[in-house]
């Protein structure tokens, strides 16, 4: 049987970058080709390597992963794994997920430990990262995380610990999936995907996300919406919620662009009805803002970055975030 084609596309991180003798001054020096090294299941796939970028992930840019999305749509390969940095790891994934159409897997792994660390976890995680997009059942899942053995939905995984291989939870909805020995197990698939939004040519629009806490001064949005923005993401208080005094600053902010609301909660979905107090949901949708339903602010903000970039109007924004 012929084996399965995997492109490794590698972008630096912790997973490229090696610890000095004094286990410090770590940064990206490895490439793809090194970063899968001797990896046992190199023998089991026809591994084809490419290094993109070799960066902290702070450093990327969206038209850095706006490359690497035209890089996976024009491979042949039957599986693609993204190796990146953990700090911006998520947008990452999401950014693809929800740009890509198509039923390949797409995996995005990297490392909370150096190479040259105690127990780096980097080899690990490309182990599994490459048996999951080398297997079947990962088809038609949109872009999946494998990190610490476990298997998550680009959709809902976050970043939610500074040093932790454990970091990547997926706090709305648990993981996937998840890998024990060399086999990969998949019970919970993921039944619907919305339709993908492309990157669009040119300049990318910039989008800013605001999150509110107590007691902020409204001048805050009105100073966002003045950076030259063309659209702005407000990370509420719980099921979607700001201080009575935002809403006419916000009110004046959407009827100049886009405006949409996420909950700085971390998971959950925005309430619709159920608060009627000033500052609540209700006043946000009145005010013009849009629902992120269950997306939080960071990819909310992709999202909107995506819409804007393919020429979507007010109206497509809308029923792209009423379809989450
Ligand atoms: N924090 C590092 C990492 O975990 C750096 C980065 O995101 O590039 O990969």
């Amino acid at each position: 049987m012929a084996r399965p084609r995997i492109a490794l596309l590698a972008l630096g991180g912790t997973i490229a970058s090696p610890v000095d003798a004094a286990g410090t001054g770590a940064t990206a020096t490895l490439t793809a080709d090194d970063i899968a090294g001797d990896l046992g299941m190199r023998a089991a796939v026809d591994l084809e390597t490419r290094t993109l970028r070799m960066l902290a992930s702070s450093n990327l840019t969206l038209d850095d992963v706006r490359d690497l999305a035209r890089q996976i749509a024009a491979t042949d390969a039957d599986g693609i794994v993204v190796t990146v940095g953990t700090d911006a790891l998520e947008e990452v994934a999401f950014a693809l997920d929800a740009s890509l159409a198509g039923d390949r897997p797409v995996v995005v792994t990297g490392a909370m430990r150096n190479v040259g660390h105690p127990g780096p976890d980097g080899p690990a995680n490309l182990l599994g990262a490459l048996r999951v997009a080398a297997h079947p059942d990962a088809r038609g899942q949109g872009v999946l995380v494998v990190f610490a053995d476990e298997v998550h939905s680009a959709r809902y995984v976050r970043k939610t610990h500074t040093s932790s291989p454990a970091t990547f939870r997926s706090p709305t909805l648990g993981p996937l999936g998840f890998l024990v020995e060399d086999r990969v197990r998949l019970p919970f698939a993921r039944r619907r995907r919305p339709a993908a939004v492309p990157f669009g040519d040119g300049p990318l629009p910039s989008v800013a996300l605001v999150r509110v806490t107590l007691g902020d001064d409204p001048a805050l949005i009105t100073a966002a919406a003045s950076t030259g923005c063309a659209g702005l993401v407000l990370e509420t208080f719980g099921a979607g919620h700001v201080a009575a005094a935002w809403l006419p600053a916000l009110r004046e902010a959407a009827s100049r662009m886009p405006v949409v609301f996420a909950s700085r909660t971390g998971s959950g979905e925005l309430y619709e009805k159920l608060a009627a107090f000033p500052g609540s949901e209700r006043d946000l949708r009145d005010a013009g803002l849009i629902p992120a339903g269950d997306l939080d602010g960071a990819k909310a903000r992709l999202l909107l970055v995506l819409l804007l970039s393919s020429g979507a109007d007010e109206r497509g924004i809308r029923a792209a975030f009423a379809d989450v």
